[in-house]
């Protein structure tokens, strides 16, 4: 959001604000509190006007400006209702320079998991792309999914949902007869050169208030409405938000947090990978991301691959 909109913004959520008294205080013309008014009102948020002076009545349930306002990360939010791929987008954003910015959508209309695999994305979710360009080696860029995977997790648990990580980048819910189902998964993509990367986007896509006769069938899915009923998206993509911006402060650190949300360390496990087959227990994660697992008491690290958790022997 603009600057001097985000003012106009707070003033009124504290007003009573009068229009010249605002101008003033912002050292604007008149016409423009005006016209900021008139666009956060556009926005969604209901403005009174009233004796006083301009008096916030209420916050739009959803979209840019909604997550924007009392956001405690410093993310610029870009909303669609309806848009391809907000990775696609995302990625644009980045070539043109952008940092720090969030594309947000109700709904995805071709939204990507890894390998080119199909993400569903029914409105009602949270899928959304963070534009970051970190000064970190190529090599550390795993440990963003990882930091996106613990932000989810701890969203969601907030939320009521009893929620797990199952490495690298699905966030599960375990039902009942120990069937997992799969509620965000993370896809991360960069761009860099030998030594720092230029940018990186990070994908989220959330199952919030969704059907799960809307989710695809072709493997166990499940959304916060299947789990716990509907919840404020707003305040659950902002919690995202805000853990994510905690976490990437402190990218080792990432790596603690990952192995006290996830679930799959002390599981058999069987993973695919580009090289083939790793079936074993997975016995630790180590930074940037990389799985350990005890192969007949051999230590094989994999460091990208699709993983099932096995039942116990
Ligand atoms: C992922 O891929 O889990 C990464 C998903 C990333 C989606 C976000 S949404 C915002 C941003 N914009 C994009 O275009 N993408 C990102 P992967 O681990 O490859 O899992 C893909 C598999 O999950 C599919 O083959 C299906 O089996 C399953 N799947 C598809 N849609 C799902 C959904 N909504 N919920 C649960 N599982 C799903």
């Amino acid at each position: 959001m603009q600057e001097t909109r985000r003012r106009v913004l707070d003033a009124v959520a504290d007003g009573p604000a009068t229009g010249p008294a605002l101008a003033e205080e912002l050292d604007v013309s008149r016409a423009a509190v005006w016209k900021h008014v008139e666009a956060l009102r556009d926005a969604g948020f209901e403005i009174e006007s009233g004796d006083d002076g301009y008096v916030l009545e209420s916050v739009p349930e959803f979209g840019g400006p909604a997550v924007e306002y009392g956001l405690e990360a410093p993310f610029d939010v870009e909303y669609h209702g309806s848009i391809d791929s907000t990775n696609r987008r995302a990625r644009e954003l980045a070539g043109e320079g952008a940092e720090d910015a969030v594309v947000l959508a109700d709904e995805q209309t071709g939204g990507r998991g890894r390998l080119d695999r199909a993400w569903d994305s029914p409105s009602g979710g949270i899928w959304m792309s963070l534009v970051l360009r970190p000064d970190v080696p190529p090599a550390h860029a795993p440990a963003f999914t990882l930091a996106a995977a613990v932000a989810v997790t701890r969203a969601a648990r907030e939320a009521g949902v009893d929620a797990r990580i199952k490495w690298p980048n699905d966030v599960m819910v375990t039902g009942e007869g120990g069937t997992e189902r799969k509620l965000a998964g993370i896809l991360t993509e960069m761009e860099g050169e030998a030594d720092r990367v230029s940018w990186v986007v990070v994908g989220v896509g959330i199952n919030v208030n969704v059907d799960s006769g809307e989710l695809p069938g072709d493997a166990p899915a499940t959304s916060v409405r299947a789990e716990v009923g509907d919840v404020d998206r707003r305040a659950f993509a902002q919690r995202v938000l805000e853990e994510f911006d905690d976490l990437r402060g402190d990218l080792r650190g990432v790596v603690d947090a990952w192995r006290e949300n996830a679930s799959t360390l002390g599981k058999r496990v069987r993973v695919e990978t580009a090289d083939g087959v790793v079936d074993g227990e997975a016995v630790d994660v180590t930074f940037p991301g990389t799985l350990v697992v005890d192969v007949d008491g051999e230590r094989v690290s994999v460091a990208a691959g699709d993983c099932e958790h096995l039942r116990p022997a």
